[in-house]
């Protein structure tokens, strides 16, 4: 794998699934892949659990590290090209790229949207030109457009609590016992009603979330909608497929797991307000996930990708209830980057 930005780059997902448990068992099976292989992490925005995760993760293959924390002692870089370059911008990607590739053979990027130029961001522009010019496998670590460390580790929550009781009573009575015979006489296997739920936030936030999150959950196996105020609908390259439905509680319905997260306007049905928050956040308090939402539920799992604001988002009760998967979710990003970084590996 050179480049990982989508859910199609991983290939076959059921067997990416499956590799991710099998890392789970043994986080360290791999543990001299990684020998003498350096990964460079570069960070133009702030990080908690990317940074910790994937570190974790290229540790765990062996891998030496080094982190660049762009905003925080490197030289400001200027991105575009054509530009005279006589402002606060010392040093031009175009030269740092191969610079940095010339220290390390695997480069993961944090590069968030601009969130003004539409075009700009939804090319993923920086992202392209470290995979052109930097001559190593590149991966996100979300960019402007996607997150898919965080999809795929969302996806593995959900599989592995799916499995483990997130099922309804009535569902789990379908279920025919293993030594039941011929596999035919088998009715579907049940899937779970996943909810992308909108919920306010005082500023404007990227869409690469909830666009990696819907990509992934389209291509798992699950009943995918997505919930939002009009104006917010997602690109439909990440969301073809998707149920949308504008009643909060009609999608909340039944649901088993409730994915809450922000975004700014995608600018797909306004193109004007691409990046904007679109009310005033005061007024779209009854969006904020809390224990009268979750009621309307099939008693779902409650899950947010972290930093959360608590009281925007979500209430203190919900996220702090066991049926919360924020902690096992944010844990499941050392798996995830641990199944990515060991298939760029193999690669090299
Ligand atoms: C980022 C986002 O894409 O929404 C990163 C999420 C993993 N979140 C924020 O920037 C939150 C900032 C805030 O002030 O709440």
């Amino acid at each position: 794998m050179r480049s990982f930005l989508n859910v199609q780059d991983l290939g076959n997902l059921k067997e990416a699934l499956t590799e991710a448990a099998q890392i789970k068992a043994d986080r360290y099976k791999y543990q001299t892949l990684g020998k003498n292989k350096t990964l460079l992490m570069v960070f133009f925005n702030n990080s908690l659990r990317t940074r910790l995760s994937t570190q974790k993760a290229a540790m765990n293959l062996g891998m030496n590290v080094i982190v660049l924390d762009v905003n925080a002692g490197a030289w400001k870089l200027e991105t575009e090209r054509g530009v005279i370059m006589d402002g606060d911008k010392s040093e031009h990607l175009l030269e740092a790229i191969p610079v940095m590739g010339s220290y390390c053979d695997v480069i993961g990027i944090r590069s968030f949207a601009g969130l003004t130029d539409r075009d700009y961001d939804y090319a993923e522009t920086v992202y392209h030109q470290f995979v052109r010019y930097s001559g190593k496998p590149v991966f996100a670590m979300e960019t402007a457009t996607v997150h898919p460390l965080q999809a795929f580790a969302d996806l593995i929550t959900i599989e592995e609590y799916w499995g483990q009781g997130a099922r309804s009573k009535e569902q789990e009575n379908t279920i025919i016992p293993s030594k039941s015979p011929a596999p035919c006489s088998l009715p579907p296997a049940p899937k779970p009603k996943v909810v992308l739920t909108w919920a306010p936030h005082p500023k404007s936030l990227p869409q690469a979330v909830p666009n990696s999150f819907a990509q992934w959950m389209l291509a798992a196996d699950v009943d995918f909608i997505i919930t939002h105020p009009e104006g917010y609908e997602l690109d439909p390259a990440f969301t073809k497929g998707a149920t949308i439905e504008y009643d909060q509680k009609k999608a909340f319905e039944g649901a088993d797991f409730i994915y809450a997260k922000n975004w700014s306007c995608p600018g797909v049905t306004r193109p004007k307000d691409y990046g904007k928050v679109l009310h005033d956040y005061h007024t779209m308090m009854h969006w904020t996930v809390d224990a009268e939402h979750m009621s309307w539920t099939n008693n779902a799992r409650f899950m947010h990708c972290l930093p959360v604001r608590r009281n925007m988002i979500v209430s203190d009760d919900v996220i702090e209830a066991p049926t919360s998967l924020v902690i096992p979710e944010a844990a499941n990003r050392e798996i995830s980057a641990t199944v990515v970084l060991k298939r760029i590996l193999q690669s090299l």
